[in-house]
């Protein structure tokens, strides 16, 4: 399915034959590009970006590449090819045909789960807007500005379904996407981790890689929906986010390398005077966006998930490869909850769980990365190891808000965890290390100290390549 460049907006919906919604859109758009300006990455507006735009739908090369003002991204609405005879594959309405239009009972929680699925987008692009300046490559400063239009463009996605199918509400919602902020005291971002700071390019590397990855298996829940429109945009939404994963976990991996380079080089484990950040840092952030990310999976039980899988709206990770019966009426889970100062295990009705049965797979799958990152340093010969902490670890959300936990998941007093948090998670003078790393790179081929480079370049690039230019304060060469 090629998609249309022609018109203001691209599109692959045929947007031209309905001028209502096309009008509707084209009234968005401004108050868009304004909320970019204002909100988008700070001060490399003008420069030239070695961007991949969408050019069709199909698995095989949607992308080309070449250089684009980020202001001129041809931000554009596309779904995935439709299923002919697909069936709503789970909950109640299991079988029955998808719905190509709002199920009228549905359309209050179907608009809040789009809405806060949309509302994510425009919060990490205001998370990331000051990174830019400490950029540790071109190669990086291109794969942020990559990922940044492209949560950009997820946002015109769950606004093209809002005005497409909820009427005025669904444009009253579309206008508050672009004026909550992340952090806003008074008007937040809806979510607890998309208020949080990215402050330097290992938080950055640390949210791609934890945070995108919810939002993986959020949009492959959704990517199941009986609401068909729904099902498709967030298909071709995760064709996209394939890359922001790749940007975290290979730049958590880079740093993690670099590191071990310098401990192999001045055999020690600390290597902060050499301009590398040491494992214990590394293993206190991971602590830290783990836990903010496993909160965003919502409460271990919940009517609002149940409701969600029944009415045939969010199914599970991969629903099509399950042999259960996609309804889950008669079935149970076995659910670890803190009780009494311990965690034990509880038998719940699957249906209430599936928070949890989604967070089993984000937990799988964050298990696969660390490993990787583990073999790293143990080519290099080093004792050491990464790991994710318990489940329950600082979490504010679920069974376990409020409990305190170490990495381990053994259960401890509130004293013992104000004692001994300095520990587990980033204090103030990590950061502020970390941060006095933070000098731009802008020379082509060339990496901060903290960081090694990537084994390639984008799209077959040599690593020297010019990823960025025309950077503010740097003349033509
Ligand atoms: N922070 O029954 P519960 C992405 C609220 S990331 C604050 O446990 P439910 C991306 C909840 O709203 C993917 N509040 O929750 C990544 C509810 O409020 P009410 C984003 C929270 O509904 C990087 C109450 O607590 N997509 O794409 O089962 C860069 C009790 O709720 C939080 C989605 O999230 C929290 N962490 O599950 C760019 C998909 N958690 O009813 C982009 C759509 C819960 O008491 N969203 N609450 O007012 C959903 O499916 C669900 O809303 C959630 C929550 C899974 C988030
Ligand atoms: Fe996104
Ligand atoms: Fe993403």
């Amino acid at each position: 399915m090629s998609i249309n460049y022609s018109e203001r907006i691209p599109n692959n919906v045929s947007l031209s034959d309905d001028r209502r919604l096309q009008r509707a859109l084209e009234a968005w758009q401004p108050g868009f590009l304004q909320w970019w300006r204002e909100m988008g990455p700070e001060s490399f507006q003008r420069c030239d970006v070695y961007l991949r735009t969408a050019t069709s739908t199909d698995a095989q090369g949607w992308a080309t590449f070449g250089y684009v003002k980020m202001p001129d991204y041809r931000w554009g609405i596309f779904l995935a090819e439709p299923e002919p005879d697909r069936r709503i594959p789970f909950g109640e309405h299991k079988g029955e045909p998808v719905w190509r239009e709002v199920p009228g009972q549905h359309r209050g929680v179907l608009r809040r789960l789009i809405v806060t699925q949309g509302d994510t987008e425009p919060a990490s692009v205001e998370q990331q807007r000051h990174l830019g300046k400490t950029c540790p490559s071109l190669y990086d400063l291109r794969n942020l500005f990559q990922v940044n239009v492209e949560e950009g463009r997820h946002l015109w996605a769950m606004v093209y379904l809002l005005h497409a199918y909820f009427g005025r509400d669904g444009r009253e919602e579309a206008e508050g996407l672009l004026q909550r902020r992340s952090g806003n005291a008074d008007n937040p971002r809806i979510l607890g981790a998309f208020n949080e700071q990215t402050p330097d390019w290992l938080s950055y590397f640390m949210f791609a890689h934890f945070t995108d990855r919810d939002g993986k298996y959020q949009l492959a829940s959704l990517a199941e929906s009986g609401f068909d429109p729904l099902a498709r945009t967030c298909r071709f939404m995760l064709t996209e986010e394939a890359h922001h994963l790749f940007v975290g976990e290979s730049g958590v991996g880079r740093v993690v390398s670099r590191t071990c380079e310098l401990m192999r080089a001045h055999n020690s484990f600390e290597v902060g005077e050499y301009g590398g950040i040491d494992l214990s840092i590394i293993q206190k952030y991971i602590n830290f966006h783990y836990s903010v990310s496993l909160d965003l999976f919502g409460s271990e039980l919940s009517t609002n998930a149940a409701n969600y899988f029944s009415a045939g709206l969010k199914g599970r990770f991969k629903e099509a490869d399950r042999t259960d019966d996609h309804q889950l009426t008669g079935s149970s889970y076995s659910l670890l909850k803190p009780e009494h100062g311990k965690i034990i295990a509880t038998e719940q009705p699957a249906l209430l769980a599936l928070n949890e049965t989604l967070r089993d797979s984000y937990v799988a799958d964050c298990e696969r990365a660390l490993a990787r990152w583990n073999k790293i340093i143990k080519e290099a010969q080093l004792e050491f190891e990464l790991k994710l902490p318990h489940r329950g670890f600082r979490r504010s959300i679920g069974e376990f808000a409020g409990v305190s936990l170490t990495p381990e998941g053994q259960i401890i007093s509130e004293e013992e965890w104000q004692r001994r948090k300095s520990e587990w998670i980033p204090t103030q003078s990590d950061r502020e290390f970390v941060a006095s790393l933070m000098k731009p790179v802008t020379t082509p081929g060339q990496f901060a100290s903290w960081i090694a480079p990537p084994l390639r370049g984008i799209n077959h690039q040599s690593l020297d390549f010019e990823f960025v230019t025309g950077l503010p304060g740097v003349t033509e060469h």
